[in-house]
Protein backbone atom coordinates (compact mmCIF):
# COMPACT_ATOMS: atom_id res chain seq x y z
CA UNK A 1 0.00 0.00 0.00
CA UNK A 2 1.65 3.62 -1.17
CA UNK A 3 0.04 5.91 1.37
CA UNK A 4 -0.43 8.46 -1.58
CA UNK A 5 -4.50 8.24 -1.36
CA UNK A 6 -4.66 8.05 2.50
CA UNK A 7 -7.72 8.45 4.53
CA UNK A 8 -9.77 7.79 0.99
CA UNK A 9 -12.44 5.23 1.12
CA UNK A 10 -14.00 3.53 -1.21
CA UNK A 11 -16.72 5.23 -2.98
CA UNK A 12 -20.04 3.79 -2.60
CA UNK A 13 -23.56 4.84 -4.23
CA UNK A 14 -25.15 6.67 -2.33
CA UNK A 15 -28.09 8.67 -3.96
CA UNK A 16 -28.60 12.66 -4.58
CA UNK A 17 -29.28 13.44 -1.71
CA UNK A 18 -26.13 12.60 0.32
CA UNK A 19 -23.67 15.32 1.53
CA UNK A 20 -20.57 13.47 1.37
CA UNK A 21 -18.52 14.26 -1.55
CA UNK A 22 -16.93 10.79 -2.04
CA UNK A 23 -19.87 9.19 -3.04
CA UNK A 24 -21.67 8.70 -6.18
CA UNK A 25 -25.17 10.13 -6.13
CA UNK A 26 -26.09 8.96 -9.68
CA UNK A 27 -23.96 6.42 -10.72
CA UNK A 28 -25.03 3.17 -9.07
CA UNK A 29 -23.27 0.26 -10.95
CA UNK A 30 -26.11 -2.52 -10.03
CA UNK A 31 -28.92 -0.47 -11.34
CA UNK A 32 -30.84 -2.10 -14.55
CA UNK A 33 -31.39 0.40 -17.13
CA UNK A 34 -32.99 -0.96 -20.10
CA UNK A 35 -32.41 -4.80 -19.02
CA UNK A 36 -28.48 -4.29 -18.55
CA UNK A 37 -26.44 -2.98 -15.25
CA UNK A 38 -25.63 0.34 -15.17
CA UNK A 39 -21.81 -0.55 -15.12
CA UNK A 40 -22.27 -2.88 -18.01
CA UNK A 41 -23.64 0.03 -20.34
CA UNK A 42 -21.26 2.59 -19.28
CA UNK A 43 -17.98 0.21 -18.33
CA UNK A 44 -16.02 2.96 -17.13
CA UNK A 45 -11.95 3.32 -18.12
CA UNK A 46 -9.38 5.17 -15.89
CA UNK A 47 -6.98 6.88 -18.94
CA UNK A 48 -3.37 5.98 -17.04
CA UNK A 49 -1.72 8.98 -19.08
CA UNK A 50 -3.36 11.81 -17.98
CA UNK A 51 -4.06 10.56 -14.14
CA UNK A 52 -1.05 8.85 -13.19
CA UNK A 53 1.96 10.86 -15.93
CA UNK A 54 0.77 13.98 -16.38
CA UNK A 55 2.82 16.67 -14.31
CA UNK A 56 0.45 19.46 -14.88
CA UNK A 57 2.39 20.92 -17.56
CA UNK A 58 1.29 23.53 -20.05
CA UNK A 59 2.78 25.44 -22.84
CA UNK A 60 4.25 27.88 -20.98
CA UNK A 61 4.97 26.30 -17.58
CA UNK A 62 6.25 22.37 -16.29
CA UNK A 63 5.25 20.36 -13.87
CA UNK A 64 2.88 21.30 -10.73
CA UNK A 65 2.20 18.17 -9.43
CA UNK A 66 4.29 16.98 -6.79
CA UNK A 67 3.63 12.89 -7.38
CA UNK A 68 5.80 10.07 -5.47
CA UNK A 69 6.69 8.14 -8.49
CA UNK A 70 7.73 10.65 -11.01
CA UNK A 71 11.39 9.84 -12.01
CA UNK A 72 12.46 7.31 -14.60
CA UNK A 73 12.98 4.10 -12.57
CA UNK A 74 11.46 1.00 -12.89
CA UNK A 75 10.84 0.88 -9.33
CA UNK A 76 9.25 4.76 -9.63
CA UNK A 77 7.26 2.79 -12.68
CA UNK A 78 6.04 -0.02 -10.15
CA UNK A 79 5.37 2.71 -7.51
CA UNK A 80 3.13 4.52 -9.86
CA UNK A 81 1.61 1.06 -10.54
CA UNK A 82 0.47 0.64 -7.01
CA UNK A 83 -0.82 3.90 -6.74
CA UNK A 84 -2.88 3.63 -9.85
CA UNK A 85 -4.81 0.03 -8.90
CA UNK A 86 -5.34 1.65 -5.61
CA UNK A 87 -7.06 4.31 -7.48
CA UNK A 88 -8.88 1.78 -9.39
CA UNK A 89 -9.85 0.19 -6.06
CA UNK A 90 -11.31 3.20 -4.59
CA UNK A 91 -13.46 4.53 -7.47
CA UNK A 92 -14.65 0.65 -8.11
CA UNK A 93 -13.33 1.43 -11.61
CA UNK A 94 -14.31 -1.71 -13.94
CA UNK A 95 -11.67 -0.55 -16.20
CA UNK A 96 -8.24 1.51 -17.59
CA UNK A 97 -6.26 1.96 -20.32
CA UNK A 98 -2.78 2.69 -21.33
CA UNK A 99 -0.13 3.62 -23.65
CA UNK A 100 3.37 1.86 -23.21
CA UNK A 101 5.17 5.29 -22.09
CA UNK A 102 2.59 5.56 -19.25
CA UNK A 103 3.82 2.68 -17.72
CA UNK A 104 7.55 2.10 -18.12
CA UNK A 105 10.43 4.48 -18.46
CA UNK A 106 12.03 5.04 -21.91
CA UNK A 107 14.78 3.13 -22.17
CA UNK A 108 18.49 3.89 -24.83
CA UNK A 109 17.49 1.23 -26.88
CA UNK A 110 14.34 -0.43 -28.12
CA UNK A 111 15.30 -3.84 -26.82
CA UNK A 112 15.19 -1.96 -23.24
CA UNK A 113 11.69 -0.22 -24.11
CA UNK A 114 10.33 -3.92 -24.80
CA UNK A 115 12.23 -5.46 -21.75
CA UNK A 116 10.99 -2.78 -19.19
CA UNK A 117 7.15 -2.56 -20.74
CA UNK A 118 7.07 -6.56 -20.12
CA UNK A 119 8.21 -6.08 -16.81
CA UNK A 120 5.92 -3.91 -15.90
CA UNK A 121 2.82 -6.11 -17.56
CA UNK A 122 3.65 -9.01 -15.56
CA UNK A 123 3.24 -6.51 -12.52
CA UNK A 124 0.30 -5.47 -13.74
CA UNK A 125 -0.74 -9.14 -14.42
CA UNK A 126 -0.09 -10.01 -10.93
CA UNK A 127 -2.54 -6.68 -9.66
CA UNK A 128 -5.22 -7.63 -12.28
CA UNK A 129 -4.97 -11.30 -10.42
CA UNK A 130 -7.34 -9.70 -7.23
CA UNK A 131 -8.16 -6.46 -8.46
CA UNK A 132 -11.76 -6.42 -10.08
CA UNK A 133 -10.55 -3.41 -12.70
CA UNK A 134 -9.88 -4.77 -16.70
CA UNK A 135 -7.98 -3.47 -19.27
CA UNK A 136 -10.14 -1.64 -21.77
CA UNK A 137 -7.27 -1.10 -24.22
CA UNK A 138 -3.41 -0.75 -24.92
CA UNK A 139 -1.99 1.66 -27.15
CA UNK A 140 1.34 3.01 -28.56
CA UNK A 141 2.69 6.26 -28.12
CA UNK A 142 4.49 6.97 -31.15
CA UNK A 143 3.96 10.84 -30.92
CA UNK A 144 6.19 12.19 -27.66
CA UNK A 145 9.89 10.90 -28.47
CA UNK A 146 11.20 13.74 -30.79
CA UNK A 147 11.94 10.27 -33.34
CA UNK A 148 8.33 10.47 -34.01
CA UNK A 149 8.24 14.37 -34.80
CA UNK A 150 7.42 13.58 -38.33
CA UNK A 151 4.97 10.63 -38.37
CA UNK A 152 4.88 7.23 -37.21
CA UNK A 153 3.95 5.12 -40.04
CA UNK A 154 4.00 8.10 -42.04
CA UNK A 155 7.28 9.02 -41.45
CA UNK A 156 9.18 9.56 -44.98
CA UNK A 157 12.08 7.44 -42.63
CA UNK A 158 11.52 3.81 -43.09
CA UNK A 159 13.38 3.37 -40.06
CA UNK A 160 10.78 5.12 -37.79
CA UNK A 161 8.15 3.08 -39.72
CA UNK A 162 9.98 -0.02 -38.45
CA UNK A 163 10.41 1.46 -35.16
CA UNK A 164 6.34 2.02 -35.30
CA UNK A 165 5.85 -1.40 -36.11
CA UNK A 166 8.09 -3.13 -33.54
CA UNK A 167 6.69 -0.96 -30.73
CA UNK A 168 3.04 -1.81 -32.04
CA UNK A 169 3.51 -5.18 -31.72
CA UNK A 170 4.91 -4.87 -27.74
CA UNK A 171 2.03 -3.15 -27.35
CA UNK A 172 -0.57 -5.60 -29.09
CA UNK A 173 1.66 -7.92 -27.23
CA UNK A 174 0.90 -6.27 -23.67
CA UNK A 175 -2.75 -5.84 -24.47
CA UNK A 176 -3.39 -9.44 -25.32
CA UNK A 177 -1.69 -10.77 -22.18
CA UNK A 178 -3.92 -8.12 -19.98
CA UNK A 179 -6.74 -9.63 -21.48
CA UNK A 180 -7.35 -5.98 -23.07
CA UNK A 181 -10.78 -6.08 -24.96
CA UNK A 182 -9.19 -3.63 -27.94
CA UNK A 183 -6.43 -1.91 -29.22
CA UNK A 184 -6.50 1.36 -30.16
CA UNK A 185 -4.56 3.77 -32.37
CA UNK A 186 -4.61 7.46 -32.67
CA UNK A 187 -2.40 8.76 -35.21
CA UNK A 188 -0.57 11.73 -33.15
CA UNK A 189 1.42 12.73 -35.43
CA UNK A 190 -0.25 10.93 -38.65
CA UNK A 191 -0.43 14.29 -40.82
CA UNK A 192 1.57 16.94 -41.94
CA UNK A 193 2.85 20.71 -40.64
CA UNK A 194 3.15 21.73 -44.29
CA UNK A 195 2.10 20.42 -48.01
CA UNK A 196 5.22 21.50 -49.32
CA UNK A 197 7.42 18.48 -48.20
CA UNK A 198 4.15 16.07 -47.89
CA UNK A 199 3.58 13.22 -50.24
CA UNK A 200 -0.10 12.35 -49.32
CA UNK A 201 0.20 9.29 -51.78
CA UNK A 202 2.85 8.14 -49.91
CA UNK A 203 1.92 8.72 -46.13
CA UNK A 204 -1.69 7.36 -46.92
CA UNK A 205 -0.27 4.26 -48.70
CA UNK A 206 2.08 3.84 -45.54
CA UNK A 207 -0.55 4.06 -42.83
CA UNK A 208 -2.39 1.57 -44.93
CA UNK A 209 -0.35 -0.99 -45.01
CA UNK A 210 0.67 -0.85 -40.61
CA UNK A 211 -3.05 -0.84 -40.16
CA UNK A 212 -3.20 -3.89 -42.61
CA UNK A 213 -0.37 -5.41 -40.45
CA UNK A 214 -2.41 -4.60 -37.18
CA UNK A 215 -5.71 -6.60 -38.77
CA UNK A 216 -3.25 -9.35 -39.46
CA UNK A 217 -1.07 -9.84 -36.44
CA UNK A 218 -4.78 -9.87 -34.66
CA UNK A 219 -5.63 -12.75 -36.65
CA UNK A 220 -2.13 -14.87 -36.72
CA UNK A 221 -2.69 -14.72 -32.76
CA UNK A 222 -6.36 -15.27 -32.84
CA UNK A 223 -7.37 -12.47 -30.71
CA UNK A 224 -10.97 -11.32 -30.81
CA UNK A 225 -10.44 -7.80 -29.22
CA UNK A 226 -11.65 -4.69 -31.62
CA UNK A 227 -8.99 -2.45 -33.64
CA UNK A 228 -10.08 0.91 -32.53
CA UNK A 229 -8.76 4.49 -34.82
CA UNK A 230 -9.63 7.30 -32.74
CA UNK A 231 -10.20 10.46 -35.22
CA UNK A 232 -8.99 13.79 -34.41
CA UNK A 233 -8.38 16.79 -36.71
CA UNK A 234 -5.59 18.86 -35.79
CA UNK A 235 -2.89 19.00 -33.30
CA UNK A 236 -0.21 18.21 -32.58
CA UNK A 237 -0.37 18.22 -36.27
CA UNK A 238 -1.41 20.87 -38.41
CA UNK A 239 -3.59 18.27 -39.95
CA UNK A 240 -4.18 14.66 -39.11
CA UNK A 241 -5.01 12.13 -41.25
CA UNK A 242 -7.96 10.98 -39.49
CA UNK A 243 -9.49 13.95 -39.19
CA UNK A 244 -13.06 12.59 -38.58
CA UNK A 245 -15.57 9.75 -38.69
CA UNK A 246 -16.37 10.52 -42.06
CA UNK A 247 -12.55 10.56 -43.10
CA UNK A 248 -11.70 7.62 -41.44
CA UNK A 249 -14.46 5.39 -42.49
CA UNK A 250 -13.32 6.74 -46.65
CA UNK A 251 -9.80 5.86 -45.93
CA UNK A 252 -11.03 2.52 -44.25
CA UNK A 253 -12.85 1.77 -47.21
CA UNK A 254 -10.32 3.07 -49.81
CA UNK A 255 -8.10 0.53 -48.08
CA UNK A 256 -10.72 -2.67 -47.53
CA UNK A 257 -10.70 -2.47 -43.86
CA UNK A 258 -13.86 -1.52 -43.26
CA UNK A 259 -14.72 -4.51 -41.66
CA UNK A 260 -11.90 -5.02 -39.65
CA UNK A 261 -11.87 -1.51 -37.79
CA UNK A 262 -14.13 0.41 -36.07
CA UNK A 263 -13.62 4.30 -34.46
CA UNK A 264 -12.84 5.09 -30.50
CA UNK A 265 -14.76 8.58 -30.89
CA UNK A 266 -13.46 11.00 -28.59
CA UNK A 267 -15.81 14.22 -27.59
CA UNK A 268 -12.68 16.73 -27.37
CA UNK A 269 -11.58 15.80 -31.12
CA UNK A 270 -15.51 16.07 -32.34
CA UNK A 271 -15.62 19.62 -31.28
CA UNK A 272 -12.09 20.21 -32.74
CA UNK A 273 -13.50 18.92 -36.00
CA UNK A 274 -16.60 21.39 -35.89
CA UNK A 275 -18.69 18.50 -35.01
CA UNK A 276 -21.33 17.74 -31.99
CA UNK A 277 -20.05 14.79 -30.15
CA UNK A 278 -23.33 13.48 -30.87
CA UNK A 279 -22.97 14.00 -34.78
CA UNK A 280 -19.52 11.94 -34.48
CA UNK A 281 -21.22 9.10 -32.59
CA UNK A 282 -24.58 9.04 -34.63
CA UNK A 283 -22.65 8.78 -37.92
CA UNK A 284 -20.72 6.11 -36.80
CA UNK A 285 -23.84 4.74 -35.35
CA UNK A 286 -24.99 4.67 -38.82
CA UNK A 287 -22.05 3.00 -40.60
CA UNK A 288 -21.91 0.23 -38.31
CA UNK A 289 -18.36 1.98 -36.76
CA UNK A 290 -18.96 2.44 -33.03
CA UNK A 291 -16.89 0.91 -30.93
CA UNK A 292 -15.71 2.94 -27.71
CA UNK A 293 -15.67 6.39 -26.46
CA UNK A 294 -13.19 9.10 -24.99
CA UNK A 295 -15.53 10.83 -22.86
CA UNK A 296 -13.95 14.20 -22.45
CA UNK A 297 -14.95 17.82 -22.97
CA UNK A 298 -13.34 20.65 -24.57
CA UNK A 299 -13.17 23.76 -23.30
CA UNK A 300 -15.55 25.72 -25.63
CA UNK A 301 -13.71 28.78 -25.90
CA UNK A 302 -10.16 27.53 -25.65
CA UNK A 303 -10.21 25.67 -29.67
CA UNK A 304 -7.83 23.10 -27.95
CA UNK A 305 -7.85 19.53 -26.88
CA UNK A 306 -7.81 20.39 -22.77
CA UNK A 307 -9.43 17.11 -21.77
CA UNK A 308 -11.53 17.74 -19.11
CA UNK A 309 -13.94 15.79 -17.60
CA UNK A 310 -17.27 15.93 -18.43
CA UNK A 311 -19.79 18.19 -16.46
CA UNK A 312 -22.53 18.82 -18.85
CA UNK A 313 -25.68 16.16 -18.52
CA UNK A 314 -27.82 17.28 -21.44
CA UNK A 315 -24.77 16.99 -23.77
CA UNK A 316 -24.06 13.12 -22.17
CA UNK A 317 -27.71 12.50 -22.85
CA UNK A 318 -27.11 13.40 -26.69
CA UNK A 319 -24.04 11.20 -26.83
CA UNK A 320 -25.47 7.87 -24.90
CA UNK A 321 -29.07 8.06 -26.58
CA UNK A 322 -26.95 7.70 -29.71
CA UNK A 323 -24.61 5.15 -28.43
CA UNK A 324 -27.45 3.29 -27.17
CA UNK A 325 -29.21 3.21 -30.36
CA UNK A 326 -26.09 1.62 -32.05
CA UNK A 327 -26.93 -0.90 -29.26
CA UNK A 328 -24.54 -0.16 -26.96
CA UNK A 329 -20.90 -1.27 -26.14
CA UNK A 330 -19.97 -4.42 -26.61
CA UNK A 331 -16.38 -4.63 -26.20
CA UNK A 332 -16.24 -1.04 -25.87
CA UNK A 333 -16.46 1.51 -23.31
CA UNK A 334 -16.08 5.22 -21.99
CA UNK A 335 -12.99 6.21 -21.19
CA UNK A 336 -12.39 9.25 -19.03
CA UNK A 337 -9.47 10.88 -21.41
CA UNK A 338 -9.76 13.26 -19.03
CA UNK A 339 -7.00 15.55 -16.98
CA UNK A 340 -7.62 17.34 -13.51
CA UNK A 341 -6.22 21.07 -14.18
CA UNK A 342 -2.95 22.14 -13.40
CA UNK A 343 -3.56 23.36 -9.93
CA UNK A 344 -5.42 20.55 -8.81
CA UNK A 345 -2.65 19.86 -7.09
CA UNK A 346 -4.81 16.58 -4.53
CA UNK A 347 -4.77 13.46 -4.46
CA UNK A 348 -8.59 14.39 -3.65
CA UNK A 349 -8.83 16.09 -6.71
CA UNK A 350 -8.11 12.70 -8.66
CA UNK A 351 -10.66 11.14 -6.80
CA UNK A 352 -13.50 13.75 -6.96
CA UNK A 353 -13.16 14.38 -10.89
CA UNK A 354 -13.89 11.06 -11.38
CA UNK A 355 -16.75 10.86 -9.18
CA UNK A 356 -18.11 13.79 -11.21
CA UNK A 357 -17.53 12.51 -14.59
CA UNK A 358 -18.91 8.99 -13.54
CA UNK A 359 -22.07 10.62 -12.01
CA UNK A 360 -22.55 13.10 -14.96
CA UNK A 361 -22.19 10.03 -17.64
CA UNK A 362 -24.69 8.08 -15.30
CA UNK A 363 -27.12 11.11 -15.21
CA UNK A 364 -26.98 11.03 -19.07
CA UNK A 365 -27.33 7.25 -19.62
CA UNK A 366 -30.12 7.47 -17.50
CA UNK A 367 -32.03 10.16 -19.35
CA UNK A 368 -30.97 8.76 -22.61
CA UNK A 369 -32.56 5.65 -21.72
CA UNK A 370 -35.80 7.26 -20.51
CA UNK A 371 -36.13 9.01 -24.19
CA UNK A 372 -35.56 5.46 -26.06
CA UNK A 373 -37.68 4.07 -24.09
CA UNK A 374 -40.64 6.32 -24.16
CA UNK A 375 -39.96 6.49 -27.86
CA UNK A 376 -41.69 9.74 -28.90
CA UNK A 377 -38.44 11.24 -30.46
CA UNK A 378 -37.97 8.10 -32.27
CA UNK A 379 -41.78 8.12 -33.20
CA UNK A 380 -41.59 11.62 -34.20
CA UNK A 381 -38.45 10.85 -36.79
CA UNK A 382 -40.66 7.76 -38.07
CA UNK A 383 -43.10 9.76 -38.92
CA UNK A 384 -40.99 12.05 -40.55
CA UNK A 385 -40.20 9.74 -43.19
CA UNK A 386 -43.54 8.23 -43.17
CA UNK A 387 -44.15 8.76 -46.98
CA UNK A 388 -41.22 5.88 -47.84
CA UNK A 389 -43.11 3.32 -46.20
CA UNK A 390 -45.68 3.51 -49.09
CA UNK A 391 -44.98 0.42 -52.11
CA UNK A 392 -45.03 3.73 -54.46
CA UNK A 393 -41.95 5.54 -52.71
CA UNK A 394 -40.06 2.10 -52.70
CA UNK A 395 -40.58 1.37 -56.15
CA UNK A 396 -39.40 5.07 -56.91
CA UNK A 397 -35.90 3.76 -55.92
CA UNK A 398 -35.68 0.89 -58.14
CA UNK A 399 -36.91 2.98 -61.46
CA UNK A 400 -34.74 5.71 -62.92
CA UNK A 401 -34.84 9.52 -63.80
CA UNK A 402 -36.90 9.18 -67.34
CA UNK A 403 -39.77 7.25 -65.50
CA UNK A 404 -39.96 9.34 -62.45
CA UNK A 405 -40.20 12.07 -64.88
CA UNK A 406 -43.30 10.37 -66.97
CA UNK A 407 -44.92 9.89 -63.01
CA UNK A 408 -44.18 13.52 -61.94
CA UNK A 409 -46.29 14.83 -65.15
CA UNK A 410 -48.50 12.47 -64.72
CA UNK A 411 -49.80 13.40 -61.54
CA UNK A 412 -49.00 16.70 -61.16
CA UNK A 413 -46.50 16.10 -58.46
CA UNK A 414 -46.40 19.46 -56.33
CA UNK A 415 -44.96 18.74 -52.72
CA UNK A 416 -45.80 21.14 -50.07
CA UNK A 417 -43.05 21.78 -47.46
CA UNK A 418 -43.83 20.26 -44.03
CA UNK A 419 -42.63 21.59 -40.59
CA UNK A 420 -39.70 19.73 -39.28
CA UNK A 421 -40.84 21.13 -35.79
CA UNK A 422 -37.35 21.20 -34.31
CA UNK A 423 -38.22 23.67 -31.22
CA UNK A 424 -41.07 20.64 -30.37
CA UNK A 425 -38.48 18.03 -30.13
CA UNK A 426 -35.99 20.36 -28.32
CA UNK A 427 -38.67 20.90 -25.94
CA UNK A 428 -39.27 17.36 -25.79
CA UNK A 429 -36.00 16.14 -24.85
CA UNK A 430 -35.52 18.70 -22.22
CA UNK A 431 -38.54 17.03 -20.15
CA UNK A 432 -35.84 14.44 -19.64
CA UNK A 433 -32.94 15.85 -18.47
C1 LIG B 1 -5.04 12.66 -27.81
C2 LIG B 1 -5.72 11.39 -27.77
C3 LIG B 1 -4.99 10.29 -27.02
C4 LIG B 1 -5.57 8.94 -27.37
C5 LIG B 1 -4.69 7.79 -27.03
O1 LIG B 1 -5.61 13.71 -28.10
O2 LIG B 1 -7.00 11.59 -27.26
O3 LIG B 1 -5.05 10.53 -25.65
O4 LIG B 1 -6.80 8.76 -26.76
O5 LIG B 1 -3.46 7.87 -27.67
NI1 LIG C 1 -7.61 13.73 -27.21
NI1 LIG D 1 -8.34 10.12 -26.71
Amino acid sequence: MTDFFKGIQAVKYEGPETENEFTFRYYNPDEVIMGKRMEDHLRFAVAYWHSFAYEGGDPFGGRTFDRPWFGDSMDAAKLKADAAFEMFDILGAPYFCFHDLDVRPEGKTFAENKRNLEEIVDYFAQKMETSKTKLLWGTANLFTHRRFMAGAATNPDPEVFAYSAATIKSCMDATMKLGGENYVLWGGREGYETLLNTDLTKEAEHAARMLEMVVEYKHKMGWDGQILIEPKPQEPSKHQYDFDVATVYGFLKRFGLENEVKMNIEQGHAILAGHSFEHELALAGSLGMLGSIDMNRNDYQSGWDTDQFPNNVPEMALAYYEVLKAGGFTKGGTNFDARIRRQSLDAEDLILSHIGGMDCCARGLKAAAAMLEDGKLEAARDARYAGWDTDGAKAMLGSDLASIQERVLADNVNPEPRSGRQERLENLVNRYL
